[in-house]
C-alpha cells in the first residue's frame, strides 16, 4: 500500500476508467465483422491463438459493468462505439440492434451518475471499409465522419464528451506499417497516408459532432518521451526522428494545423491538397487526451534489432528501440517510469502553449495480473503524484481515466496481459475487484471528502 495519500486534485477533475469496444464487448456475431475478426481468424497473428468473438461478453454484462464504475467512485467512463456494430457494412444500412446496445449503456451509465464519454474509433475498421482502401483511402474519412453523425443523433441528447479516435500513432504504426495489428499492412513509410486519413476522418467527425450539437470533443493520442540512447550525434537524431513519428506528427497538424517538416515531404506526394486538409484537421478542440504507458529509448539504425517491451521493429528504418533500465517493469516488460508523465505534459505545454487545449489523460495503467496487485497500486500511485507535479507547474489537466476496467483481450498478446482493475475469469465470467480497485475507490472517496 503507498504510504501517504495522495495530493489533492481540483474539484470538478474528472476520474474514470477506460475500456475499448473490441477488447470487452464480445458478442461479435451481432455486429458486422472487423479487421481484427479478420486478423484473429489467421495463425500467428494473436500470441495465444484467441479471439474477441465472446471477450468480457461486455454486450451482455454491461450492467454489471456499469455497476462496478459506480461503485468506485469514479466520475466518468470512457467506452468505444464499434463502428461495425452500428454499421455492419461501414456505411449505408444501420443496426438498430446496435445503436440500441449504446442507447442502453449510456442510460445506465447517466442512472448511475456516470458521465459516458464514448470513443468513436479504437481500431475495429468494418471489414467492407477496409475492403474499400481502408484508412489508406481517402473516402474513409468521408464514411467515418458519417457514422460519427449517426451515433451523435441517437446519443448526443446525452453524451457531453466526445473522443474522435483513439491512438492513430499506434494505428498507424502497429496496423498500417509494421502488421503487428490488424489490418496487417507492412508498408514502412508508405503507411502514412493511413495517418493522414485518420486525422482528416478525425476534423470531419468534429465538424458532424458540432453540427449535432456536442459541446465537448476531444481525441486520444498515445504519447511518450523519447530519450536518446547516448549524446552521440547519430542516436539524437534517430531518437528525433522518432519523436516526431511518435508525438508531433499527429498532434502538430491537430495544434498547429501544419505536419512537421519530415513529414509534410513524404506526406506531399499521396495527397493533393495538403493545406486544404489542414484546416479541416486543425479544428478546435475542448479537451486533448493523452495515453500515457512509458517513455521509449531510442538510437541510431542497428544490424540487427532485438525486440524491446515485445516490440520488435524492422531493420530498415532510421531509428533502433533501446531497453530502458534502471526502473521495476510491469508484467508485460514495460518499464514504469511516473516522472515520464510529468516530463511529456511538460514538453507538451512547451510546445503548444495556449494552442493546448485542457489536457485529460485518457489511458494510464499497466498489466499485473495477481489479485493483490500491489504492483498496480505503486504504478497509479506514482503516475498519479507525477500528474500533479505537472498540473502544479502549470499544465492545465482535468482528468485522469484507468486503462482499464476490466482484464481484456490486448490485441496482439490476446488475454495474456491483464490490465484491469477488476479481474476477469473468462472460463466463468466472474468479475472480481483486484487490491488497486479498492486502493482507487478509497483513494476517490478521499479526494471527495
Ligand atoms: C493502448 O495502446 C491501447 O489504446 C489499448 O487498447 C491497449 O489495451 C493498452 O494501450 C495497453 O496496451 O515502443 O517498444 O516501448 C498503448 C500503445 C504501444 C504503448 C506499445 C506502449 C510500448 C512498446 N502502446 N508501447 S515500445
Amino acid at each position: 500500500m503507498a504510504a501517504s495519500p495522495l495530493p489533492r486534485f481540483p474539484r470538478g477533475f474528472l476520474w474514470g476508467v477506460s475500456t475499448s469496444a473490441h477488447q470487452i464487448e464480445g458478442a461479435a456475431d451481432e455486429r458486422g465483422p472487423s479487421v481484427w475478426d479478420a486478423f484473429t481468424a489467421l495463425p500467428g497473428n494473436v500470441k495465444d491463438g484467441t479471439t474477441a468473438a465472446v471477450a468480457c461478453d461486455h454486450v451482455r454484462r454491461y450492467r454489471e459493468d456499469v455497476a462496478l464504475v459506480r461503485d468506485l467512485g469514479a466520475g466518468a467512463y470512457r467506452f468505444s462505439v464499434s463502428w461495425p456494430r452500428v454499421l455492419p457494412t461501414g456505411s449505408g444500412a444501420v443496426s438498430e440492434r446496435g445503436l440500441d446496445f449504446y442507447d442502453r449503456l449510456v442510460d445506465e451509465l447517466c442512472a448511475a451518475g456516470v458521465r459516458p464519454v464514448p470513443t468513436l474509433f479504437h481500431w475495429d475498421t468494418p471489414l467492407a471499409v477496409e475492403e474499400a482502401g481502408g484508412w489508406l483511402a481517402r473516402a474513409t474519412a468521408e464514411r467515418f465522419a458519417e457514422y460519427a453523425a449517426v451515433v451523435a443523433a441517437r446519443l448526443g441528447d446525452r453524451v457531453t464528451t466526445w473522443l474522435t479516435l483513439n491512438e492513430p500513432a499506434e494505428h498507424t504504426l502497429l496496423g498500417h506499417a509494421i502488421g503487428r495489428h490488424a489490418p496487417g499492412r507492412q508498408l514502412l513509410f508508405d503507411a502514412l497516408p493511413a495517418a493522414h486519413h485518420q486525422l482528416l476522418g478525425h476534423g470531419l467527425a468534429v465538424a458532424a459532432l458540432r453540427a449535432a450539437g456536442a459541446p465537448e470533443v476531444g481525441i486520444a493520442n498515445s504519447h511518450g518521451p523519447t530519450w536518446p540512447a547516448s549524446d552521440a550525434p547519430e542516436d539524437r537524431e534517430a531518437a528525433g526522428f522518432y519523436d516526431t513519428l511518435l508525438n508531433w506528427l499527429f498532434a502538430d497538424p491537430l495544434l498547429l494545423g501544419r505536419y512537421p517538416d519530415a513529414v509534410a515531404e513524404l506526406l506531399s506526394a499521396h495527397v493533393p491538397d495538403l493545406a486544404a486538409d489542414l484546416k479541416v484537421i486543425a479544428a478546435p478542440l475542448d479537451r486533448y487526451g493523452v495515453n500515457y504507458y512509458q517513455p521509449t529509448k531510442v538510437g541510431a539504425p542497428v544490424a540487427h534489432p532485438t525486440p524491446v517491451s515485445g516490440l520488435a521493429l524492422p531493420p530498415r528504418l532510421p531509428f533502433s528501440l533501446r531497453e530502458i533500465t534502471g526502473y521495476p517493469v510491469t508484467d508485460f516488460g514495460w518499464p514504469v517510469v511516473p516522472e515520464g508523465l510529468t516530463e511529456l505534459l511538460l514538453t507538451l505545454r512547451e510546445r503548444y502553449g495556449d494552442r493546448l487545449p485542457p489536457v485529460v489523460v485518457t489511458e494510464n495503467g499497466c498489466s499485473c495480473e495477481e489479485l493483490d496487485d500491489q504492483d498496480r497500486i505503486a504504478f497509479l500511485d506514482g503516475h498519479l503524484r507525477a500528474l500533479h507535479r505537472a498540473m502544479a507547474r502549470g499544465v492545465d489537466v482535468r482528468g485522469y481515466f484507468v486503462w482499464s476496467l476490466l482484464d481484456n483481450f490486448e490485441w496482439a498478446e490476446g488475454y495474456g496481459q491483464r490490465f484491469g482493475l477488476v479481474h476477469v475469469d473468462y472460463a466463468t465470467q466472474h468479475r472480481t475487484p483486484r487490491s488497486s480497485y479498492h486502493w482507487l475507490r478509497s483513494a476517490l472517496a478521499n479526494q471527495r471528502g
